[in-house]
């Protein structure tokens, strides 16, 4: 069985402290860490998200399953980010009201920050309230990002792109949003300046909308 095979099993397992020492193991090996969190562990959330569906595993698997990923991201990170100064601009960012998934978002953060931006992560089930408060407390931040990732808080995710699209700020501020529900189409009907489907894409787009590409 291969390394990467290895860390997508444990991960699928749950099991936390097996994955961390797989995923150093690996590093140590000389894997790719772009490989080992794709192959190893996005994949393997995928495999996790179609067994819950399909009723062969429950929610607290599927939080074992999430935290494990987290602890493998937690070692990936300085291998991932590539430690470029802050200078790119501020970015707001968060996972809507109602929805608690954040490992997604925490990738997106984290590509971001790796092109040089500095991530204000609010963190998840974030009221729209507490997305306008911080972009008037941070009269510098550029850029909001929004995460949705259950059908049920695309709702959400429109409400909180609606209310900041009214605020007196928004001509200094460009809106991205993302999730596995959210699509361009959607995207620009509720008024985003972008969409992106990955968090390397996220990265990407984040440049584009500051205007730095
Ligand atoms: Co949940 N869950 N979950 N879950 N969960 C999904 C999303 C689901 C698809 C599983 C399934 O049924 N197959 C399903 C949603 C169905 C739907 O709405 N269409 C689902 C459900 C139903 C639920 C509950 C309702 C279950 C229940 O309680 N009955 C519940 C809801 C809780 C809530 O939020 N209110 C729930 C709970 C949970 C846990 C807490 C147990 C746990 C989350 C733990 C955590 O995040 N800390 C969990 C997990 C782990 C999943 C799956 C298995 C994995 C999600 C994940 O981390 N994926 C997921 C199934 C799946 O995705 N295959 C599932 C890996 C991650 C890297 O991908 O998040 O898509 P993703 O992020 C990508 C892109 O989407 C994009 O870039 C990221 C990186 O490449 N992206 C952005 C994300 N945000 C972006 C923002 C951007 C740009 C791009 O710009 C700002």
């Amino acid at each position: 069985m291969s390394k990467i095979q290895r860390i997508a099993d444990a991960v699928e397992m749950g099991t936390a402290k097996q994955v961390a020492v797989l995923v150093m193991k690996a590093l140590n090996e000389g894997c790719d860490p772009t490989e080992i969190l794709n192959r190893g562990m996005v994949d393997a959330m995928g495999v996790v998200g179609e067994k819950y569906r399909s009723n062969e595993i429950f929610v607290p698997e599927m939080l074992a399953a999430a935290r494990a990923m987290k602890k493998g991201v937690e070692i990936l990170r300085p291998y991932l980010a590539t430690g470029k100064s802050a200078s790119a601009g501020k970015m707001i960012l968060g996972t809507v009201a109602g929805d608690l998934h954040d490992i997604g978002k925490n990738l997106v953060g984290m590509m971001i920050e790796s092109v040089g931006f500095e991530v204000i992560d609010l963190g998840i089930d974030v009221p729209i309230e507490k997305f306008i408060k911080a972009v008037e407390a941070n009269p510098d931040a550029i850029l909001v990002g929004c995460s949705a990732l259950l059908t049920t808080t695309k709702r959400s995710l429109r409400e909180t792109v609606v209310a900041l699209n009214s605020q007196p700020f928004r001509s200094r501020i460009k809106i991205m949003v993302g999730g596995a529900p959210i699509t361009q189409a959607f995207a620009d009907e509720i008024g985003a300046d972008g969409y992106s489907e990955n968090a390397a894409e996220a990265a990407e787009l984040a440049k584009r909308l500051a205007g730095l590409v």
